[in-house]
C-alpha cells in the first residue's frame, strides 16, 4: 500500500480527502494526528508540511498538503476524466469552488463549527454565523436549477464544497431554509461507495 493519509476522524478537511478516496476506491494506510497533543508541531511531521496542517497525503516518495491540493492531485492521478475535466472552462469553474472553500466557506461556517464544537475563544462568533449565512444564500441560490456544483455530474468541486457545508449544524447553522442544499447534500450521499464522518 503505497497512499498514506495523515488524517483526524473530525476534521472536515480530512474527511474531503477521506471521502474521494474512498469514492475512487483507493486504498490507503490512515495515520491518525493528534492535533490537542500536538503532533503536528513535532519536528517530523513539519517536514511533511512546515504549515502543521493535516491532511497531509504521502503517495510514495511524493507528498502533497492541503485537501483542495490533494484533491486535485487524487482526480487526475487516479479518477478519470470526470472528476476534474481539464478543458479550460470546467476547470476555471471547479477551480473557483475550491477557492471558495478555502475562503468564504472555512470564514463561515469552518469557523462556526471551530467555535461551538471546539470551543475555540478568539473567534469572532457574530461574523462567522453571518459569512456563514451569505455564502449559504449563495450556494442555495446556485443549486435551484442544478444538480451538482458544476457540470452534469459530481466533481471534485462537490467533494471540496460538501464536508463543512454538512457539518454546518455542528456550529450551531440550521441548514432547514436552504431545500436546495440538502437535496444536494443527499444526492451526494447516494454516490457509491459515500462514507461519513461524525455529525454528517
Ligand atoms: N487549507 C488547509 C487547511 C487545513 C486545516 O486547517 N487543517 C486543520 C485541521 S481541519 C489543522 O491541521 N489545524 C491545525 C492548526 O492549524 O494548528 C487545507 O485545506 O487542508
Amino acid at each position: 500500500m503505497t497512499i498514506k493519509l495523515y488524517d483526524l476522524e473530525l476534521s472536515g478537511n480530512c474527511y474531503k480527502v477521506r471521502l474521494l478516496l474512498s469514492l475512487l476506491g483507493l486504498e490507503y494506510q490512515h495515520i491518525p494526528v493528534n492535533l490537542m497533543a500536538g503532533e503536528h508541531k513535532s519536528s517530523e511531521f513539519l517536514q511533511l508540511n512546515p504549515l502543521r496542517q493535516i491532511p497531509v497525503l504521502a503517495d510514495g516518495d511524493s507528498i502533497f498538503a492541503d485537501a483542495q491540493a490533494i484533491l486535485v492531485y487524487l482526480a487526475r492521478k487516479y479518477g478519470d476524466q470526470t472528476w476534474l475535466p481539464t478543458d479550460a472552462e470546467s476547470l476555471s469553474k471547479i477551480v473557483r469552488w475550491l477557492s471558495i472553500t478555502a475562503g468564504e466557506l472555512r470564514q463561515g461556517v469552518e469557523t462556526a463549527r471551530l467555535f461551538h464544537l471546539f470551543n475555540f475563544k478568539n473567534i469572532n462568533i457574530e461574523t462567522a454565523t453571518e459569512k456563514s449565512a451569505f455564502i449559504l444564500q449563495q450556494l442555495e441560490q446556485h443549486l435551484a436549477n442544478r444538480e451538482w456544483l458544476e457540470l452534469e455530474h459530481p466533481t471534485i468541486a462537490d467533494i471540496a464544497v460538501f464536508p463543512y457545508v454538512a457539518l454546518a449544524p455542528d456550529g450551531k447553522i440550521s441548514l432547514e431554509p436552504y431545500p436546495n442544499i440538502l437535496a444536494w447534500c443527499d444526492r451526494l450521499k447516494q454516490l457509491p461507495r459515500f462514507i461519513s464522518m461524525p455529525g454528517i
